[in-house]
């Protein structure tokens, strides 16, 4: 039996020496002694004259590199794919025209729920409270809305003027995103990054977390194990909260512990190992894999494990199961009707109930009846018209143990969704935040962190034009990531939502931009397919190519899309033009 799950890096580095106090430290280098400590070991910049000091401290630490992006949208992108693969990132760009772009991505990081510490330059604190006007700013004396912003996009966000004041500041921001899974925000004066500060000390004190209340936990699991016991098909819907929470392994211990079906939100793939015999495939309401809805509409009680259900994973609110038959496990809370349990990590609460629960396994003798194998997908005749159905039958052999497939808003969901994953492939998507051209910088960032998997991106023509330039930093850093560009000539996702003149986009020649791109010292591959057998060749070409990113353009028509994107756009459509009520 297959129930080994893949472990991805978590945040702390256990290794890392405590640095020693006979080494004088400046705010900058505090900060990149807390960040080697915590395990990152490169953090993503744009420079900027507010940043140029902190960059320079920031480089004086051997244990950790600075990766240059083309932009701060894409800095804070990159740094978000980083956190994904590493458990924890950092991008540092310049005041207000820096950090308002990345403040995007912050958004972004904390709908994911990813630990991405954003750290901007400011001004001289000499400049404060004067009659100064700045640059990168409104042009008026207020330089306070940046942090303001800030505030609301992170679980916490300081703005340091003060070195003796700096270590405290410093340590509570990344002590509070680590603990909550979120983004944080520091900003640090210009003047002020290389000022001498206090030695850093043990990292326990920014990543150590408070244990489960023991009393609560107990409670709880007494609780869950009767309301399962009074459920004749309970079955299991893992979400997108589970990797977040650190989770995954207890999950299979749950699964292993019950026996019943298992099945995961579309946010959450990869997350529970879909070679595990009980996994019954991803739930998405109309749109879920061959038998999965049906399983879940027979259950009597879904144990929803990190989920989160909003218009798009419920497909226009039309597929969200019965509070009275849910037993609801977050982060830090466990419901099930009636009750509400505090302080609990949904990691002790999965082993607990793990030991605690008895074999309830209807649900996957059901699923056996109904299960529908898949049929065997015929191939193109090499030389006929590419069409997304081929470009996805070529794809899926290319998904190995080692491969991690980023599939971006737009059909890439559907079409990366429906691919079957072996044992330990990772599957990211971004569908909370839901930012097209996520997909290219979050790339890089989880290249940079792991070097040793197949990276591979599925992103739409619409989705590339947003942030392209940053293959151009793949190129740099001679990362194989492969690339498959579909390109349907415009937004097909809104057409099938809503169709306009809005959903046309500006073609363009892709695959020569990536020879744009190389300049003169770069070895990025831009490749054409517009048959199945030029689409062969290329994959080949790609797969040989070690020294840079592969871009393979797949021409394919307007309307060639997944079946699955044209029923759930034609459900959210219907949510998104509900009439308000009277
Ligand atoms: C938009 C979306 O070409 O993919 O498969 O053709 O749909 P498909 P493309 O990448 O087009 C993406 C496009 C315009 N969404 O269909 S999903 C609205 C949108 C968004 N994010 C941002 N702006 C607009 N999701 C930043
Ligand atoms: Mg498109």
């Amino acid at each position: 039996m297959v129930t080994e799950v893949s472990t991805l890096k978590r945040p702390v580095a256990t290794k890392v020496r405590t640095p020693q106090p006979a080494k004088t430290y400046t705010v900058g280098s505090y900060l990149a002694a807390r960040f080697s400590q915590i395990g990152l070991k490169h953090h993503f910049a744009v420079a900027g004259d507010y940043n140029l000091a902190l960059l320079d401290q920031l480089l004086t630490n051997e244990e950790l590199k600075q990766i240059y992006c083309s932009n701060e949208l894409n800095c804070g992108f990159s740094a978000e794919g980083y956190a994904r693969a590493n458990g924890a990132a950092a991008a540092v760009v310049t005041f207000s025209v820096g950090a308002i772009s990345a403040f995007n991505a912050l958004g972004g990081a904390y709908a994911e729920n990813l630990p991405v510490i954003l750290v901007s330059g400011a001004p001289n604190t000499n400049d404060r409270s004067t009659d100064h006007l700045l640059h990168h700013t409104l042009g008026t004396h207020d330089f306070s809305y940046q942090l303001e912003i800030a505030k609301r996009l992170s679980c916490a966000a300081v703005s340091i003027t003060s070195p003796a004041l700096a270590p405290e500041q410093i340590d509570y921001a990344i002590r509070s995103a680590l603990r909550e899974r979120k983004p944080a925000f520091i900003e640090i004066a210009c003047n002020i990054a290389a000022a001498p500060c206090a030695a850093p000390g043990p990292v326990s004190a920014v990543t150590g977390q408070e244990p489960s209340d023991q009393e609560s936990l107990n409670a709880a699991v007494s609780a869950a194990a009767e309301f399962i016991s009074s459920k004749q098909k309970p079955v299991i819907l893992i979400g997108s909260k589970l990797r977040a929470a650190g989770g995954e392994k207890e999950a299979v211990m749950l699964a292993d512990a019950l026996g019943c079906s298992v099945a995961v939100m579309p946010a959450a793939k990869s997350y529970f190992p879909e070679t595990h015999p009980q996994f019954v495939g991803v739930y998405w309401g109309e749109v879920s894999s061959p038998g999965t809805r049906e399983i879940l509409d027979w259950s009597d009680g879904v144990i929803c494990v990190g989920t989160i259900f909003n218009d798009y994973s419920s497909v226009g609110w039309m597929a969200v199961p019965n509070v009275q038959n849910t037993l609801e496990v977050d982060f830090e809370r466990v419901q099930m009707p009636g009750r509400s349990f505090g302080r609990i990590h949904l990691r002790d609460f999965l082993a607990a109930l793990a030991r605690k629960v008895e074999k309830r396994d209807a649900t996957m003798v059901e699923y056996k009846r109904i299960r529908v194998e898949s049929r065997p997908e015929t191939p193109a005749k090499p030389d006929a018209k590419l069409t997304r159905a081929e470009i996805f039958r070529q794809i899926r052999p290319m998904v190995t143990s080692d491969t991690t497939l980023l599939a971006e808003t737009g059909d890439s969901w559907f079409n990366g969704v429906a691919l079957k994953l072996p044992t330990n492939a990772r599957f990211e998507s971004e569908m909370q935040w839901g930012h097209i051209g996520w997909s290219v910088p979050a790339a890089f960032g989880y290249a940079m962190a792991a070097p040793e998997r197949r990276v591979i991106t599925l992103v739409g023509d619409g989705s590339f034009q947003l942030t392209a330039q940053e293959v151009a930093q793949m190129i740099r850093n001679r990362l194989p990531i492969i690339l498959f560009l579909i390109n349907n000539n415009g937004y097909t996702i809104e057409v099938e939502i809503h169709d306009g003149p809005y959903n046309n986009i500006k073609n363009w020649d892709y695959a020569g931009l990536i020879q744009a791109f190389n300049a003169d010292d770069g070895r990025g591959l831009g490749l054409v397919a517009d048959t199945g057998g030029k689409l062969a060749t290329a994959i080949k070409a790609a797969l040989a190519h070690r020294d840079g990113p592969t871009l393979i353009e797949c021409r394919i028509d307007r309307d060639d899309c997944s079946p699955d994107l044209i029923s759930w756009g034609h459900m959210v459509a219907m949510a998104n033009g509900r009439p308000p009520k009277q």
